[in-house]
């Protein structure tokens, strides 16, 4: 997964906290997992959300979020 225009950290793998994760952009993730993510959104504009792998995004793992 990943995220375009902020850095997050994970706060939740599976259900299990994540402390101390460190800022990111992206992440590994395997089939069927959860992550819950924390960040800062202060850049204003469309932001893209979507899976590394080109054939997963062309599927449909792949959205976007507005920073208003
Ligand atoms: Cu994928």
């Amino acid at each position: 997964m990943h995220l375009h225009g902020h850095h997050f950290r994970i706060v939740e793998r599976n259900g299990r906290p994540v402390p101390d994760a460190p800022w990111r952009d992206g992440e590994l993730m395997g089939s069927g997992e959860t992550m819950r993510i924390a960040f800062v959104a202060e850049e204003p504009g469309k932001w893209l959300l979507h899976c590394h792998m080109l054939e997963h995004s062309a599927g449909g793992m792949m959205t976007w979020l507005r920073v208003t």
